[in-house]
Formats: C-alpha cells, sequence, structure tokens
C-alpha cells in the first residue's frame, strides 16, 4: 500500500514531514524556493529547486509567481518522479513558499495530472507571528476553494509543543492507517487497500486516532480524535466516511456513540481483532471554527500595526531649519574689475 500513495512536499515544513514519510518507504518529491532548505535534505531521491528562487521570507505572492515561472517543469518532474495515482500535498499554512504554493500544486495535481490530491498542511501556533496567521487564513481559504480536493489534514501546532514530534506523530499516524491492509487479517471483518483509498479520497477535513489495547473504548477513541494533534474540529458536524480497525470483537467500539458525537457517516468501514485500534474519519467540514480564531489573532493586532507602519513611513520633520534666514546679507554691488583694482590701490 506504501507504493500506492505519493508525496510532494513543499517548503520547510513539508520537507521536514517528507523526510520522515520517505525514511518510511513512500515515494517523496520536495519543492523549495530556497537551496538552503533543500540542502537540509541529503538523503532525499528527489529534489526540485524553482528556478530563481531564494527563499520566499513569508511572501505568498512571491512564492506563487515563482510556481508560475516554472510550471511546465514542476509537472514534468511530477509526473516523472511520482507516478502515483494518490498524491498529498505536505506544506505549511504560515510560511511563505509552501502556503503559496501547496494549494495551487494540489489543484494542478488534480486537474492537469488527473491525480487523486489530498493534503497535509501545517496550522500556527499562537505565539507565531501576526504574517503566519494571515497567511493561514489565506492558504486554508484557498484550499477549501479546490473542488475536487481528498483528503486533509491539519496538523495544528498548538496542539503540540516540539514540531519536530508533531511532524514524528502524524508520520506514524498516517502509517499505521496506510498499512491497515498489510496487518493480520480477522475472520470477522477487514479494511481492505480499496476502502483505504477511499476514505483518502474523500473531499474534507480527515482525522486518524490510535489507541493501545487495554485503553480502547469507545470513550477514549472519542477523546482521541479531538485531542489529538489536527485542528479542532469545526462546530458543525459532517462526516462521510469511519474507518475503524479495532483492537477487539465488534462490540470493541460502538459506532452509535462515534456517530453521535461526529455525525452519521456515509459509509462505515471496520476491522477486527488489531493490536492496536485505528481509526480514521474523512470528509469532515474544514476547521473553520479554529481559522475563525486564526482571522481574530490577525486582525486584533490590525490597529498596531498599520500605526506601526504609518509611524515609519510619516515622515514629522517638516520644516526646514533656516537658522541664518534673518541676517541681513550685503548688498551684492556690481562692478567691473577695473573699478575695483582702483578702489584697492
Ligand atoms: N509542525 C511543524 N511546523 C513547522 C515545521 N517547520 C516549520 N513549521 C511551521 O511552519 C511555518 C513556517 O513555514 P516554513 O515551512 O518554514 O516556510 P516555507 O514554506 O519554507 O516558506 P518561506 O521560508 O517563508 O519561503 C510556521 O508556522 C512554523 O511554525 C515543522 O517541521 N513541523
Ligand atoms: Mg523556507
Amino acid at each position: 500500500m506504501k507504493k500506492e500513495i505519493g508525496f510532494v512536499a513543499v517548503g520547510q515544513a513539508g520537507g521536514n514531514i517528507g523526510k520522515l514519510l520517505e525514511k518510511t518507504g513512500y515515494t517523496v518529491l520536495y519543492i523549495n524556493t530556497s537551496e538552503e532548505d533543500l540542502r537540509t535534505l541529503p538523503d532525499a531521491a528527489h529534489k526540485y529547486h524553482l528556478e530563481g528562487g531564494e527563499g520566499c521570507n513569508k511572501d505568498r505572492a512571491k512564492a506563487k509567481k515563482l510556481l508560475a515561472r516554472n510550471i511546465e517543469k514542476v509537472i514534468k518532474e511530477v509526473s516523472g518522479k511520482v507516478p502515483q495515482n494518490m498524491v498529498f500535498t505536505i506544506f505549511s499554512a504560515g510560511g511563505g513558499t509552501g502556503s503559496g504554493i501547496g494549494p495551487m500544486l494540489t489543484d494542478i495535481l488534480r486537474q492537469e495530472l488527473d491525480k487523486t490530491a489530498g493534503a497535509v498542511t501545517i496550522l500556527p501556533g499562537g505565539d507565531e507571528s501576526v504574517k503566519a496567521h494571515v497567511n493561514a487564513w489565506d492558504c486554508v481559504r484557498e484550499l477549501a476553494d479546490i473542488e475536487e480536493i481528498g483528503a486533509c489534514f491539519f496538523i495544528d501546532n498548538n496542539t503540540m509543543r516540539g514540531r519536530m514530534k508533531l511532524n514524528e506523530v502524524f508520520v506514524r499516524l498516517l502509517d499505521d492507517f496506510v498499512s491497515i491492509p498489510e496487518k493480520k487479517a480477522s475472520a470477522l471483518g477487514n479494511i481492505d487497500r480499496a476502502e483505504i483509498k477511499e476514505v483518502l479520497s474523500a473531499r474534507g477535513a480527515a482525522l486518524i486516532s490510535r489507541t493501545s489495547r487495554q485503553d480502547t473504548t469507545t470513550a477514549r477513541v472519542i477523546e482521541q480524535l479531538r485531542r489529538g494533534i489536527f485542528a479542532d474540529l469545526d462546530e458543525v458536524k459532517a462526516v462521510k466516511y469511519m474507518a475503524v480497525l479495532a483492537a477487539g470483537s465488534q462490540a470493541a467500539i460502538n459506532m452509535q456513540a462515534l456517530q453521535a458525537e461526529f455525525g452519521i457517516a456515509y459509509d462505515i468501514f471496520q476491522g477486527f481483532e488489531a493490536e492496536q485500534t485505528i481509526c480514521c474519519l474523512s470528509g469532515l467540514r474544514f476547521p473553520f471554527s479554529r481559522m475563525e480564531k486564526i482571522k481574530k489573532k490577525a486582525i486584533e493586532n490590525q490597529k498596531d500595526i498599520v500605526n506601526s507602519l504609518n509611524a515609519v513611513s510619516m515622515n514629522p520633520m517638516s520644516e526646514e531649519l533656516d537658522l541664518l534666514a534673518k541676517v541681513k546679507k550685503p548688498e551684492k554691488k556690481k562692478g567691473s574689475s577695473r573699478d575695483l583694482l582702483q578702489k584697492f590701490l
């Protein structure tokens, strides 16, 4: 199953997560505007530097222009290096390169290359800059506008302290879910490859949780889905698929209770007798409530920022200090050099 999903990692955060996925056995193409960022990936099999780029210092527009300039080469690169039909882009929403290019590229993968394209995006932590929040809002707005997008994982930097730790937790969760068909089969029921693909193809947000066998109760699974590494779910309940591989029999997880919590699913896939419980919900609403908080954080500082920028661009030193303006100047007499000579002689 690992061979059936490819990744295009854009920007620094994308690269950090891509690196872990590649180590786990997935195909990853890294794209960046910064050669320095790409140099932090010495073991990467496929890297592409956008010509003319030297990093985008959180400037999304700059990143978009660079993608536009290189688009033919990028499409060729993706078709050559990432042959998988199902592809996920990975990028942070708060930076410049990944945030600017990520949504555009996801749409292009879908439309130009006819791939099933989902996204893994990272939301900024509350202690990050106003610019990071503004970028995140713009990025997710663009992502939510893509009609035929697949599953989108919103990793939230607010949920855990260490970013690298967050990356590791995410990669393990995704790999656990994708590897379900390779696990020991149960006579009670299994989740197959087609079902995994269907779950990951659903438009909307997605969540994955893992619960140990001894901890497996419906309440605990709900808690882990809600308090994991992903952005808080939207207040409006909506879900398309629920895939639950349970550590136990049919009685281990109460699907009625799960649906009462998250909404009625269009379809449910279940497997049993696993070593641990792995649950994935997809086709959820985008985390619009969380995005409203991001917008609030950006706007609450708007007045101060506009004032600062104005304060710097204004020049209050309007008057000229012509101290000697009132000193009487001697009248200039005009005379010929011959008259002057006469005077001094
Ligand atoms: N979880 C996580 N977040 C990260 C990581 N690296 C950066 N971030 C977050 O990503 C945002 C910064 O984006 P980067 O990915 O560094 O930016 P970029 O895409 O390289 O864009 P520019 O450098 O601005 O051109 C901030 O919100 C960081 O907190 C990472 O490895 N893991
Ligand atoms: Mg960067």
